[in-house]
C-alpha cells in the first residue's frame, strides 16, 4: 500500500525524458523545428565567418529534437463552449486517449514507462483513471485508492496530458447509493489537485436501473463539492441506461435536454460497444451531439462485455462521427486483461513491454492508430 506519493520522474533515475510530442501534431512541429535549426545554422555561419573556425556555441545540432508541445501546454484550462470542449483561447478541442482498467486490478499497467508509451508513442491527449467504487475498489480502502488515482494524476500531468477522474460506480446502479463516498473522494482529489488546469471530473460512470431525475439530483449534490475544490473545472455526468443517454432503457436524450443538470461547464456521457450497440445508438448520439455537450468516456469495438469479436467497421463509423462533432473520447481499456477490449496481450504489464508492437492486441493496433489520427 503506498503511504506516500510515488516519486516524480525527475528523481526516478531515468534518463531525461524524451520530448512528449503527440504524433498527430508531429509533422507541424518537426517542420517548425527544422526551420528553427536551419535558421540558427545560417545565422551561425554568417556570424562566425572570418573567425578561427571554432564551432559556434549557438549552432544547434541538426538532429536536435524540436521543442515538445504537450496537449496541456497547447490548450490550457478547458471549458464547455456550446456543445464541445474549448481550450483557453476559445479553440475547439477534441481530446483522444485511453481509460485505465479498474485500478484495483490493473494498477501495475499504469507506470512511468507505460505512460511514456501512451503520451509519446501514441500521442494521447488524455487518460481516464478508473476508480471503481465496489468490486474490491475504493470502498474497501479509500486512502489507498485515492493515493493510486493521485499518483497517476501526477504522472499524467508531468506528461502534459488531461486526466478524466472517473468515479466508476456500476453495481449498484444508483449513484445515490455512493453519494457520501463520492463526496469524500472528490473532496480529497480536489484538495490535492484542484489548482491544476488538466482535471476533468466524471462523477458517475454508468448509472443503471435509475431514472434521469435521480441521476440529475445526484449530480446537483456532488458538483458543488467538486467545484468547492476546483471551481472552474469541467464535470461529466453519466446518463441513464449505462450511460447510453437512455437508449438501453428504451428512452433517449430528450429527457436530458428537457431537464438538464443545473450547473455550468457540464458534459454528458455516452458509452458504446460497437459490436453490441449499433443503429439506434449511433442515431441517438448523432442527434444528441447537436443539443448536449457529450464526452465519450468509454467505448470499444467489441461487445458490451468488453470481450468477444470486434466490429471495427461500425466502430470506425462512431469515431468518424465523434471527429465530425468534435467529441472527445477515451477508449476502454489500457491494460493486459485477457478480454479482447484490453489493448495489450496478457503478461505485457508484468514484462514492461508496452512499447513492443508485438504486445498489442487487435484492439490496441486499431485504437493507437485512431489516437494518432
Ligand atoms: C468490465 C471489465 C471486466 C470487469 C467488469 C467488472 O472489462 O474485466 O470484470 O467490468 O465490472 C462497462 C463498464 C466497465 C466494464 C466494461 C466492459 O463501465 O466497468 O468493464 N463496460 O464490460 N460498461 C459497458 C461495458
Amino acid at each position: 500500500m503506498p503511504t506516500s506519493r510515488s516519486p516524480r520522474s525527475d528523481d526516478s533515475g531515468r534518463p531525461s525524458r524524451r520530448p512528449r510530442l503527440p504524433q498527430h501534431r508531429a509533422g507541424r512541429l518537426w517542420l517548425a523545428g527544422l526551420l528553427a535549426v536551419g535558421t540558427a545554422f545560417a545565422g551561425a555561419s554568417l556570424a562566425t565567418a572570418g573567425e578561427d573556425g571554432a564551432a559556434p556555441a549557438e549552432a544547434a545540432p541538426a538532429d536536435a529534437a524540436p521543442e515538445a508541445v504537450t496537449p496541456l501546454a497547447e490548450h490550457g484550462a478547458l471549458e464547455v463552449c456550446g456543445t464541445t470542449l474549448c481550450g483557453e483561447n476559445g479553440e475547439p478541442v477534441q481530446l483522444r486517449g485511453m481509460s485505465t482498467h479498474g485500478t484495483q486490478w490493473f494498477e501495475h499497467c499504469v507506470t512511468e514507462e507505460s505512460l511514456d508509451v501512451l503520451a509519446d508513442d501514441w500521442g494521447a491527449d488524455v487518460i481516464r483513471v478508473s476508480t471503481y467504487v465496489q468490486e474490491d475498489g475504493y470502498e474497501t480502502d479509500p486512502a489507498y485508492f485515492t493515493d493510486v488515482a493521485s499518483r497517476i494524476i501526477d504522472q499524467a500531468t508531468e506528461r502534459g496530458m488531461y486526466v478524466v477522474v472517473d468515479w466508476h460506480m456500476l453495481t449498484p446502479g444508483d449513484p445515490n447509493a455512493n453519494t457520501e463516498l463520492a463526496k469524500q473522494f472528490f473532496t480529497e482529489i480536489t484538495a490535492r489537485h484542484g489548482d491544476q488546469d488538466n482535471l476533468i471530473y466524471e462523477i458517475a460512470n454508468e448509472p443503471n436501473g435509475v431514472s434521469w431525475s435521480a441521476i440529475r439530483g445526484y449530480a446537483e449534490e456532488v458538483i458543488p463539492v467538486v467545484r468547492a475544490g476546483d471551481p472552474d473545472s469541467v464535470v461529466i455526468v453519466g446518463t441513464r441506461g449505462w450511460s447510453s443517454l437512455g437508449v438501453s432503457d428504451g428512452s433517449d436524450e430528450s429527457e436530458i435536454v428537457a431537464d438538464p443538470v443545473n450547473a455550468e461547464n457540464v458534459m454528458y456521457t455516452f458509452h458504446f460497444y460497437a459490436a453490441s450497440h449499433q443503429e439506434g445508438y449511433i442515431d441517438t448520439l448523432e442527434r444528441a451531439a447537436d443539443q448536449l455537450p457529450i464526452f465519450v468516456t468509454e467505448f470499444g469495438a467489441e461487445e458490451y462485455t468488453g470481450d468477444g469479436a470486434h466490429d471495427f467497421e461500425f466502430a470506425d463509423r462512431y469515431l468518424d462521427l465523434l471527429a465530425e462533432k468534435n467529441i472527445s473520447w477515451t477508449n476502454w481499456n489500457y491494460s493486459d486483461d485477457f478480454r479482447s477490449g484490453a489493448v495489450f496481450e496478457p503478461g505485457t504489464c508484468d514484462a514492461g513491454s508496452w512499447g513492443d508492437p508485438g504486445s498489442l492486441k487487435e484492439s490496441g493496433v486499431w485504437i493507437s492508430e485512431r489516437i494518432r489520427g
